[in-house]
C-alpha cells in the first residue's frame, strides 16, 4: 500500500515537473490558398504534415492581401508564405490592429519585380538598368499599347504599385495586369517561339527561373518607406522611385489564437522553414510537371521525409 502510494505520488510529481501539452482542437485548422503555385503546394505540404499528426484541415481560397485581415480575426489560421514585397505592407498594418504574428522567418530569400527573360538583352543591351529599359519602351509596344511599351504585370491582388513606379519615374511603359500566374508563363512561352523582348512581373523562388534565365530590371534601391515617404528614394518628391526588396523575406504569419487551440501544430509551424531550391521545386511538380497541388504536396512529403520529419517531433 505504501508502495502504490509512493509510486501515485511519484507519477503526480512527474506530471506536474513536466506539464503535458493539451491536446490540439479537433476543429479544423484553416489553411488559405492563393494564386500562385507555390503557395499552393507548400500550403497543402503543411496541411498534409498536420494531417499525420492527427489534425484536421481545411483550405479556403482567400485573396492574397485580405487574408492578413482573415488571419487576425482567427477566420483564417495561418499563412506559409508572406513574401516582403508583395504582402510585407498589409502584414504589418494587421499586426499594429492585433490578432495576427510573426512565427518564423524561413530560409529562403525572395525578390519579386519586373523581370525579362535573357533574350531580350539583345533588342536591350543596357539590361538591366532601368533607364536603358525605358529607352528600350517602343521594343516592348504592343496594338495595345500603341508607341509606348508593355509592362506585364500580375494579377492585381498582388498590389506590386507598377502604375505608380511608371508614373514615379516618368516611364514610357503602359501597366497591363494578367488575369493569371498561367496568362505570365503562357506570355513568355509565346515570346520565346521567335524571341521577342518581353518585360513582366516574376518573382524567386520559382520555377520559371530553371525554364528560362533571365534577369530583373534593376530600379534605384529599394529602402524602408519609398512606399509611404516621397523623401525617400532617389526623388524627393515622389513615392514608389524604387525597386521592390532585392533580398526580401519569406515568413510565415499565424494567428495569435493557434498556439493555444492547436499547441502541437503550433510547434510544428514554428519549426517549418524551406530554402529556395526547395520552393522552386514545389512551383515546377505544378507548372513544368502538370501535377495537382494536393498530389504535389504528397509526392514532395514522401521524397523529403528526412526534411520535414523532424518537425513534428
Ligand atoms: C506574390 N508573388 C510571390 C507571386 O509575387
Amino acid at each position: 500500500m505504501q508502495k502504490l502510494t509512493r509510486l501515485l505520488l511519484g507519477a503526480a510529481t512527474a506530471a506536474l515537473a513536466s506539464p503535458v501539452l493539451a491536446e490540439d482542437s479537433s476543429d479544423p485548422i484553416i489553411i488559405p490558398i492563393h494564386n500562385w503555385s507555390s503557395q499552393i503546394v507548400m500550403s497543402n505540404v503543411v496541411g498534409q504534415i498536420f494531417e499525420s499528426m492527427g489534425d484536421a484541415v481545411e483550405y479556403v481560397s482567400t485573396d492574397s492581401q485580405a487574408v492578413y485581415e482573415a488571419v487576425r480575426l482567427g477566420d483564417a489560421t495561418l499563412e506559409v508564405e508572406v513574401w516582403e514585397g508583395a504582402f510585407g505592407k498589409s502584414f504589418r498594418a494587421a499586426m499594429e490592429k492585433g490578432g495576427i504574428h510573426d512565427v518564423a522567418t524561413q530560409a529562403a530569400i525572395t525578390r519579386e519585380d519586373w523581370w525579362y527573360p535573357l533574350w531580350t538583352k539583345e533588342a536591350c543591351p543596357g539590361l538591366p538598368d532601368w533607364k536603358a529599359l525605358n529607352d528600350c519602351a517602343a521594343k516592348f509596344a504592343t496594338p495595345e499599347t500603341g508607341d509606348k511599351g508593355r509592362f506585364l504585370g500580375g494579377p492585381v491582388d498582388w498590389l506590386k504599385h507598377d502604375q505608380e513606379k511608371v508614373d514615379a519615374l516618368g516611364m514610357n511603359f503602359v501597366v497591363v495586369n494578367a488575369g493569371s500566374a498561367a496568362a505570365l508563363w503562357a506570355e513568355i512561352a509565346a515570346a520565346e517561339k521567335d524571341k521577342t523582348p518581353i518585360v513582366l512581373f516574376n518573382w524567386t523562388p520559382n520555377f520559371a527561373e530553371a525554364v528560362w534565365p533571365g534577369e530583373f530590371v534593376e530600379f534605384p534601391a529599394w529602402e524602408e518607406g519609398c512606399d509611404t515617404d516621397p523623401a525617400k528614394g532617389p526623388l524627393p518628391d515622389k513615392i514608389f522611385d524604387c525597386g521592390n526588396p532585392a533580398n526580401g523575406y519569406l515568413k510565415i504569419a499565424a494567428w495569435d489564437g493557434m498556439k493555444d487551440k492547436w499547441p502541437a501544430a503550433y510547434a510544428t509551424l514554428q519549426k517549418v522553414n524551406f530554402t529556395n531550391a526547395q520552393i522552386a521545386e514545389m512551383a515546377k511538380l505544378v507548372d513544368v510537371d502538370g501535377m495537382e497541388p494536393e498530389d504535389a504536396a504528397s509526392a514532395w512529403l514522401e521524397a523529403n521525409e528526412a526534411v520535414w520529419k523532424p518537425w513534428t517531433e
